[in-house]
């Protein structure tokens, strides 16, 4: 029988004691140094990260490209409980530079495109290329080799290229970690909406969807014709590039969604008056105040172009200020749907949800109500829509395009 002595021996051991989760830290070898600082704080969030670099696993033996060699040094970790992996660099369009990505092969309603990078190939433990013809992800050819994610693995690219990159991004993971947990800011949601025609799905989002997750939690319609600042009349404060900078420099959102029309650069402002791009990072105020972001528009997400940064990527990068965390569409981050005859009149009508919006609510809604972190809540919504994915070439577009950028260890809700 235990004694007093060695009972409260054990409950202080405790927090000493409690098992490690494993991180995976794929980055290049200029970059390793740089990441000692964010290993050790995961440590102290009982996380071991373990780094290899693109470089070693480059040169083990085989003819295969580099990222099916670091699918299947993925794999191999994965096998011995891995929780998540974590890409710590950009990438290139060719992908020869940085951690590379996998680029992929679609053919939709929305046309041809060869080269859309899908990171969750690397949660894959079959190569995406069943007729062996060296194009991966066909729709058709390769069905065989295509797997999804399962949910079991959290998965995340943190898009920098330099040290100093690591070092500013690593103090937002540390002041994001050590905010106040159940603070207004983590339960406060901010909509922006520029695009009438979506106004449904993206009411709907909050009211049939994430609502319900966090009832102590609120929302507030930044639309182009209603906003919690408005004057005279429904819609008059207008949604441009300074008052979207308002918006963080207030400190009231920790959970954004933005919607409407982008490009690499930048976000489109209501009816194409102004732009929100990297001109307007140094006006950003909001130190210790990092919100995670979820956005539909079209590009800002590309984090494999050549021309660099995306927007998204800037907002990551900036030092003590932008954010911590972005779901984004690499590419177009068109509404998909399995049917869209069918499906196109009633998301205009009742805001039914389309590929990238469901994508994104179920993101904040399975995250919030099973304490999920940032990568596993957007690989536990790509389990959701596999078997989707697996019947419609728009779906299968859809889980490809969308990626974490940012660390994907962080808690979703605090
Ligand atoms: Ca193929
Ligand atoms: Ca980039």
């Amino acid at each position: 029988m235990m004694n007093r002595f060695s009972f409260s021996l054990a409950l202080l051991l405790t927090p000493f004691i409690q098992a490690k989760e494993k991180a995976l830290l794929v980055t290049t070898s200029e970059l390793a140094p740089a990441w000692e600082d964010f290993i050790a704080w995961k440590k102290t969030r009982n996380i071991d990260v373990t780094l290899v670099t693109v470089e070693k696993i480059a040169a083990h033996e085989g003819k295969e490209s580099t990222p099916e060699k670091i699918r299947q040094e993925v794999q191999t970790h994965l096998k011995s409980g891995t929780k998540w992996l974590i890409l710590g660099g950009d990438s290139s369009p060719d992908g020869t530079k940085f951690v590379p990505d996998q680029d992929t092969v679609h053919s939709t309603m929305w046309g041809e495109n060869a080269d859309i990078p899908a990171d969750i190939f690397y949660l894959s433990p079959t190569n995406w290329d069943a007729d062996g013809d060296g194009i991966i992800g066909e729709f058709d050819d390769d069905r065989a080799a295509i797997t999804y994610p399962d949910g079991s693995v959290g998965l995340g690219r943190i898009p920098v290229r330099t040290a100093e990159d690591v070092k500013a991004y690593t103090e937002k993971v540390k002041a994001y970690e050590t905010s106040p947990k159940k603070s207004d800011f983590s339960n406060s949601f901010l909509y922006t909406c520029t695009v009438a025609g979506a106004y449904p799905k993206v009411r709907n989002s909050w009211d049939d969807y994430i609502s319900k997750s966090l009832p102590e939690g609120k929302a507030e319609r930044f639309f182009a014709d209603e906003s919690p600042w408005d004057k005279d009349a429904p819609g008059d404060y207008e949604i441009t590039a300074e008052n979207w900078v308002k918006i963080f420099n207030d400190h009231r959102y920790g959970k954004l969604h933005l919607h409407g029309h982008g490009l690499i650069h930048g976000w489109v402002m209501e009816d194409d008056r102004s732009f929100f791009s990297e001109k307007h990072l140094n006006q950003l105020k909001n130190e210790n105040h990092y919100p995670i972001i979820t956005t539909v528009s079209c590009f800002t997400g590309h984090f494999d172009a050549a021309e660099d940064p995306c927007i998204t990527e800037a907002m990551l990068r900036l030092p003590k200020a932008g954010a911590v965390a972005i779901v984004a569409p690499c590419r177009e981050g068109k509404p998909h749907f399995t049917d869209p005859r069918r499906d196109f009149p009633l998301m205009m009508k009742e805001g039914k949800l389309d590929g990238t919006t469901e994508t994104m609510t179920l993101f904040w809604q399975e995250g919030i109500t099973h304490s999920l972190t940032t990568g596993e809540a957007l690989m536990k919504t790509k389990s959701l829509l596999a078997e989707r994915a697996k019947e419609s070439p728009n779906f299968h577009m859809c889980l490809c395009e969308l990626h974490l950028l940012g660390d994907p260890t962080l808690p979703i809700h605090r």
